[in-house]
């Protein structure tokens, strides 16, 4: 299926060619066909020659009801410019082609109708005069009468051709389904449409309000007026919800493949159009079906910084207009740049931002967003519409080489600066290096270590992070003292001695290289299977006393020792305070 919308100035036969060329009624309200005008949007299709159905988003030509005539034109990729052959071009023939070249529409075709009450030829040209300067270009164009049906074969043939020449649908990506319309249908509940330019909807589909994020749910689905359990992009799409009030949403809003878009009430765009400097403080931007109040902030050149009065899920590259409502004026195209841009705090931020946005133009470029963001999770990017082929560093982060490697660099002199500052610790907690980094992730940290630099146990060192070079030479030292008594805990003074004081004692412990049994008693590591060995030997049960002898120590170690195998669960306490070794077995 093809969608094109309708263009034009008021009563210039938009609607009865619709009529004409479908046999539906794009009129729906009682009013339209009382005052003989379309207020809000129209919708009816047809098959053509060709084979292919082609639906009509019929728009309103007069001026008040603009904001519609964009909410039908903004998610659609095609137009039919009409222009009545006794009237020729007027107003509003003008701001829908402005609105049409704004958002950079550029498939049409140019439509002459009333042929049958003036000579369609000074209409034609002058309406394709207009044409050729915008982004529609050059058109074909037919001349048509609905009242004689003079031209309805060529139009239907130009027609054929139009949608052959339109893009390709990309069913394989997210859904956006810019709501055009929500309405209550008894028994059904909540339903709305709109045009699905790309990806695919299915029943039970559980998609999300673009508005508030709420989570919604596919009940029901319908193409062309029939129930469809899926329907592909491009295509008119009715979707039924789920226990959805109607009043959760509205024309605007959009259904939304859920994480897949960011949502965003700031962005810079650049405009083509009026000059920035002369533009009023707000404005409306007008992008999907969405016409959002806009607070405009020029920030030089021909870009601008949007706050908007509401999120919109927006992606880097999206077309939208700015139009002044007061003046019924198109200031310009916009074409999204950026939708997450840095905050402008200091003085020259606006400026500085300028030069960067110099050199975007909306077009998704993985390898510069990277070297501005220089660290960035791939998801985010993606919902902003960037995409591309590049490794993450870790985890689904992406990182801007040369940032990377100099994170690299500066992580070595940390590290080496928490050595010279901590000697007595196995190297620096990952935590700590984070916060000096002022990296967002500790995985980042952790994935940035290569010799020299180790990790181990949540800290990264030098070389071998496990124990101070100053404290294995004393835990040496203690090793070849104690060898012949290894159940005799050095007094602390023999510790301080030995160049262990309380400091290289707790670095020793966190090491691993002596064993704590309780303040200033410590043995070496392998003190206590050696002792598990020993007391086995023993008749069970033993007392503390036979304990003691038999490893040829002193109650201060045997004490504290025992405690520990029996928390080790290598001993078991009797109610009589005697021991036994709890056997293999
Ligand atoms: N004679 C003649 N009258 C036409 C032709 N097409 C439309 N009309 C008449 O022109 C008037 C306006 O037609 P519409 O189709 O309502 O025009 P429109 O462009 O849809 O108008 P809006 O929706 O209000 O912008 C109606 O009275 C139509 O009957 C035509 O080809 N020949
Ligand atoms: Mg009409």
């Amino acid at each position: 299926m093809h969608v094109v919308a309708t263009a034009g100035h008021v009563d210039h036969g938009k609607s009865t060619l619709v009529r004409a060329l479908t046999g539906m009624e794009p009129d729906r309200w009682a009013e339209e066909r009382r005052r003989g005008m379309t207020i809000d949007l129209g919708f009816a299709w047809t098959t053509l020659p060709t084979g292919g159905t082609i639906a009509f988003v019929d728009v309103p030509g007069h001026e008040r009801f603009v904001p519609n005539m964009l909410a039908g034109v903004g998610p659609v990729p095609a137009a039919l410019v009409v222009v009545a052959a006794d009237e020729g071009w007027m107003p509003q023939s003008a701001e829908h082609l402005a609105a049409l070249h704004a958002l950079g529409v550029s498939h049409g075709l140019l439509v002459v109708t009333r042929a049958d009450l003036a000579d369609p030829g000074p209409a034609s040209a002058q309406a394709r005069a207009q044409l050729a300067a915008t982004s529609l270009g050059t058109v074909e164009s037919v001349a048509v009468s609905a009242v004689t049906g003079v031209g309805l074969p060529d139009l239907r043939a130009a027609l054929g051709r139009l949608v052959g020449r339109l893009p390709a649908p990309q069913a394989d990506r997210p859904v956006r389904l810019w709501i055009d319309r929500a309405f209550t249908i008894r028994g059904s509940g909540t339903v709305v449409t709109g045009t699905l330019g790309g990806g695919r909807l299915r029943v039970g589909d559980r998609l999300a309000l673009a508005t508030t994020g709420e989570p919604v749910r596919v009940r029901g689905l319908h193409r062309l007026g029939a129930a469809e359990q899926q329907v592909a992009a491009v295509a008119r799409v009715a979707v039924n919800l789920r226990g959805t009030p109607r009043d959760r949403l509205g024309r605007g809003d959009a259904l939304l493949t859920p994480g897949e878009f960011h949502r965003t009430d700031l962005l810079d765009v650049r405009l083509a159009g009026d000059p920035v400097g002369e533009l009023p403080a707000t404005l409306t931007l007008h992008v999907g079906s969405a016409a959002v109040p806009a607070r405009v902030r020029p920030l030089g050149g021909d870009t601008l910084r949007l706050r908007l009065a509401r999120p919109l899920p927006l992606l880097v590259g999206d077309r939208a207009l700015l139009r002044d409502p007061g003046r019924h004026h198109v200031c310009g195209g916009v074409t999204v740049l950026d939708v997450a841009p840095p905050p402008l705090a200091r003085r020259g931020a606006a400026a500085a931002r300028a030069a960067v946005l110099t050199g975007l133009h909306g077009r998704p470029d993985l390898a510069g967003e990277l070297r501005r963001r220089r660290l960035v999770r791939a998801g985010e990017l993606t919902r902003m519409g960037i995409t591309g082929d590049v490794a993450p560093v870790v985890g689904d982060w992406l990182a801007d080489p040369g940032h990377w490697r100099q994170l690299g660099v500066r992580l070595v002199e940390e590290v080496t600066a928490w050595a010279g500052a901590h000697p007595l610790e196995p190297g620096a907690p990952v935590e700590a290096l984070r916060q000096r980094l002022g990296l967002p992730d500790r995985a980042l940290v952790e994935a940035l270590v290569r010799p020299p630099l180790t990790l181990r146990a949540g800290r990264i060192g030098v070389g071998d992070p496990g124990l101070p070079e100053p404290v294995a030479r004393a835990v040496d030292r203690v090793r070849r003292e104690y060898a012949a008594h290894p159940f005799r805990a050095p007094e602390a003074d023999r510790l301080t001695a030995l160049g262990l004081g309380p400091r290289e004692v707790g670095a020793a412990v966190r090491a691993g290289a002596l064993l704590r049994l309780a303040e200033n008693v410590v043995l070496l590591p392998d003190a206590a299977d050696a002792a598990v060995r020993v007391l086995a030997r023993l008749p069970q049960p033993f007392t503390l006393s036979a304990a003691r002898q038999a490893l040829d120590t002193t109650r201060r170690v045997a004490v504290p020792l025992l405690e520990l195998l029996d928390r080790r669960g290598a001993t078991r306490r009797l109610p009589d305070d005697a021991r036994e070794v709890v056997g293999p077995g």
